[in-house]
């Protein structure tokens, strides 16, 4: 930009904030708080992504393009205002406005609070999938819940979670329009009568989903798409006549059951529990997109089979999987095709992606409560599995959609999709391995891979800026919609310069962070240290509990001889677990129990603290991330999908310590041994090792050290007031060791003492560390939408060039 373009462009945006404080807020500026100022920031950006964002809705009608449907339970977005500014290339711009201001910019973005409408890994996929539609100018619509309350806050009460609600729109969401005319009607129960040989579903309970739009603006502003968030309104008000009668919660009834439909996101992403209020947020969800999608497109088209030419929709792990029964009875009960007509239209429209082999979380319902819900769906899962069979004769008795009195949402999703994708290179295989294994052969070429990837820009560009400014000094601009340029970096890792502004950029995101913990928790951590950080639901097969048993025994270690060498070390957890996951409990329990005993050790000193900062989140992440020296990718072979968080550590310049499960596969691949912390049975060793009854047991008693730090748990060390307090923890260990925490935990313990080798060695560290970000372009969620639109989507982006 020209300087006297740039002081035009400023003096506008300062101008607009004012206007926005003034007459959007009412708020005269001597008065007007953090919360006022952060509000017309953000109206004065949003008013800069109106132009770009109606510039795309016209060109793809104009241009009558194939659109891309992403259908989602979860958008785990995090905040907008700092992102926006990124790709309006205003971030400096706005910084410096806000200033003279007199405003701190840090303070006015930190005062958004995180849109949290996701549990973890599938949901943050889906907002970074969003950005890189958008940057890659794929139009597209996400739709989702607009829930009023989103994943729970966390606090810790003498080292317990402790849960309560969230309330993000407790306050004026700037980025958001209200789209009444977007409104539809979803039903549910009632009954199914047959009349002239057709199929009359009358509902027992509507509601109404209303649209409320947020523009979503890729790298530069060249393009923006949008995501739809449905909100439940009751189709009756109230009830006026209990509301004269001056009962009036009755009165209201209509209207709160109509709102616990999009109220609260279920936190549980562990355990399926088959819940009535679930299975109807997947239907209102499902059924409001559809309804929209075919809306906008009999708006323009007439023929209900050109459908797949125009539209692609996406199912985001199964929980919208009633897409295919719904699109079929929309067709057929309404439009009036015939059911295999309608059947091959939405099987050519849908994909599903899948996101977990975990058995307990795979969605089935009792056919009793689907058909109870959703009775004409119940008719047509029914008929799509009864075509399936008789088209395909060759499937075994035991498959099918309807088995044992439950729906299997897998299986519906499968067969009514044109492509299944898998999340990683080993997952996919896995997917058809062990969880598709008869479909598969009934379908070759279905199921595909699409490996996960991060949007760059939120987590290097934005939550970096130290090392996303080298790398700008060092290859120039443009790598940010180019990850691949990254490699561009590896000619100068061994530049001594190189490396130690690699170095500084680390450590001033690591001072960064000390002082954040410091004001957070009130503990001192030395930057110095190796920042060793493990972020992620708590979940058994992610092992947190194998990362805690090897800090008990680091720690053993440094007081049975604390004048040896040791490399200061931090280590640093995050997470939440499932609110009824009693495991997931005891396993944050006894971190925070562990880290108490440990920071307040004299003998131990800066030589090892540990550190859990309460409510983890997207937020937290861009923190954590770009100030982690090592990055714990620890679960169970075979387990773990993908992982994201993986990725992002890897774009940020931190190593891996990490098993062969997800994409460390493919993070291995690219960045090579030698820059990557192997350890671990492989996804096939785990299963041969599970068939000896005796392997943890066998485990514990191979290793000294093991023995000594379960000993010390058990016996109270970490918990002095309730010394018995863990007996079922460890007694876990030893008997029912299902993810292997024993059998890996002498591997683990020699991986972790490599990798204070490496870090005692300056150069070999910073060498691997610079190696992990050159060899990162990969992990770009960029890659993987263009793999989708081409593999996936066939649609074509609506920028060239
Ligand atoms: C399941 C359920 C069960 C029913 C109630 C609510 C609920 C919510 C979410 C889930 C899905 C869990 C699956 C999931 O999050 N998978 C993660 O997906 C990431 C993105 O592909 C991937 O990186 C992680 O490895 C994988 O665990």
């Amino acid at each position: 930009m020209a300087v006297t373009d740039q002081i035009l462009t400023k003096t506008l945006l300062k101008s607009d904030i004012l206007r926005h404080l003034t007459f959007t807020l009412g708020k005269d500026a001597p008065h007007a708080s953090v919360y006022d100022w952060r509000m017309a920031l953000s109206y004065a950006i949003r008013d800069r992504i109106m132009e770009p964002w109606f510039a795309s809705t016209r060109r793809t009608w104009g241009e009558d393009r194939k659109r891309v449907y992403y259908l989602s339970m979860e958008f785990l977005i995090g905040r907008l205002l700092e992102d926006a500014t990124i790709n309006l290339g205003l971030h400096e711009m706005a910084e410096t406005t806000m200033a003279e201001l007199g405003q701190d910019f840090r303070e006015i973005i930190g005062n958004e609070p995180d849109a949290a409408l996701g549990n973890g890994g599938l949901g943050r996929l889906a907002a970074c999938f969003m950005e890189s539609m958008a940057t890659l100018g794929c139009p597209a619509y996400g739709y989702g819940i607009r829930y009023e309350h989103g994943l729970f806050r966390q606090r810790f009460e003498q080292g317990q979670q402790v849960e309560t609600p969230e309330d993000w729109l407790n306050q004026r969401n700037p980025w958001e329009f209200d789209r009444p005319e977007a409104t539809y009607t979803i039903g549910f129960k009632g009954e199914v009568v047959t009349r002239d040989g057709k199929e009359i579903w009358t509902p027992g309970e509507t509601v109404f989903a209303m649209g409320h739009d947020t523009p979503v603006i890729g790298w530069k502003g060249r393009w923006a798409n949008t995501l739809r968030l449905w909100g439940a309104k009751p189709t009756t008000m109230f009830d006026l006549d209990r509301f004269n009668r001056g009962d009036y919660a009755a009165a209201a009834e209509p209207e709160t059951l109509a709102r616990t439909l999009s109220r609260v996101l279920y936190p549980d992403d562990t355990t399926y529990q088959g819940k009535e209020l679930r299975l109807k947020q997947e239907f209102f969800l499902t059924s409001a997109a559809l309804q929209d999608i075919l809306r906008r497109f009999t708006s323009s088209h007439g023929d209900l089979r050109k459908l797949p030419a125009h539209v692609a929709i996406q199912m985001n792990d199964t929980h919208p999987a009633i897409a295919g029964p719904e699109l079929i009875r929309l067709l057929v009960d309404e439009h009036g095709l015939r059911f295999e007509e309608a059947l091959e239209i939405a099987q050519a429209c849908l994909g599903y992606t899948n996101h977990t082999l975990l058995p307990e979380a795979l969605e089935r319902w009792a056919t009793f409560t689907f058909g109870n819900v959703l009775p004409r769906h119940m008719q047509i899962v029914e008929q799509i599995d009864s075509w399936h069979r008789r088209t395909y004769p060759g499937r075994p008795h035991y498959v099918g959609i309807v088995k044992h009195h439950e729906v299997r949402m897998g299986e519906l999703a499968f067969i009514m999709s044109h492509k299944v994708n898998g999340v990683s290179a080993l997952h996919s295989d896995l997917v058809k391995k062990n969880l598709f294994p008869e479909l598969d052969k009934l379908h070759p070429g279905r199921i595909i891979n699409e490996t996960n990837g991060v949007t760059p820009r939120r987590w290097l560009k934005m939550a970096n800026r130290p090392l996303s400014g080298l790398i700008t000094e060092t290859i120039g601009e443009g790598w940010e919609a180019d990850l691949d340029r990254l490699k561009e970096l590896e000619p100068h890792v061994p530049d001594q310069g190189f490396l130690s502004a690699f170095d500084a950029a680390k450590r001033q995101n690591k001072v960064a962070l000390a002082n954040w913990l410091k004001a957070d928790l009130g503990v001192s951590v030395s930057p110095d240290a190796l920042f060793d950080v493990q972020i992620k639901r708590i979940h058994e097969y992610k092992r947190q509990l194998l990362n805690i048993l090897e800090t008990v025994a680091r720690w053993q270690a440094i007081r049975a001889n604390p004048t040896a060498n040791w490399v200061p070390r931090v280590k640093i957890f995050g997470g939440k677990s499932a609110p009824g996951y009693v495991v997931a409990k005891e396993i944050i329990h006894l971190i925070n129990d562990v880290g108490a005993t440990i920071n307040a050790d004299p003998v131990v000193g800066d030589r090892l603290k540990v550190v859990y900062p309460a409510n983890y989140n997207v937020s937290m992440a861009e923190r954590l991330v770009p100030a982690a020296d090592l990055s714990e990718q620890i679960s169970t072979a075979g387990k773990e999908a993908s992982g994201t968080g993986n990725m992002k550590f890897m774009i940020n310049g931190a190593p891996t310590i990490g098993t062969l499960d997800g994409a460390n596969v493919e993070i291995l691949q690219e960045v090579g041994r030698e820059n990557f912390f192997l350890f671990g049975l492989t996804a096939e060793e785990v299963v041969t090792r599970r068939e000896d009854p005796d392997h943890a047991k066998k485990a514990i008693e191979a290793s000294q050290v093991l023995q000594d730090v379960l000993q010390n748990i058990a016996e109270g060390v970490f918990s002095p007031t309730q010394k018995d307090r863990y007996h079922g923890l460890v007694h876990r260990v030893w008997h029912h060791d299902y993810f292997l925490v024993a059998s890996d935990f002498d591997a683990f313990l020699a991986a972790q003492a490599e990798t204070d080798a490496a870090y005692a060695d300056r150069n070999r560290w910073l060498t691997m560390a610079a190696m992990n970000t050159a060899r990162s372009g990969f992990f770009s969620s960029d890659r993987t939408i263009r793999g989708y639109m081409t593999d996936i989507w066939s649609v074509e982006s609506a920028l060239q060039g």
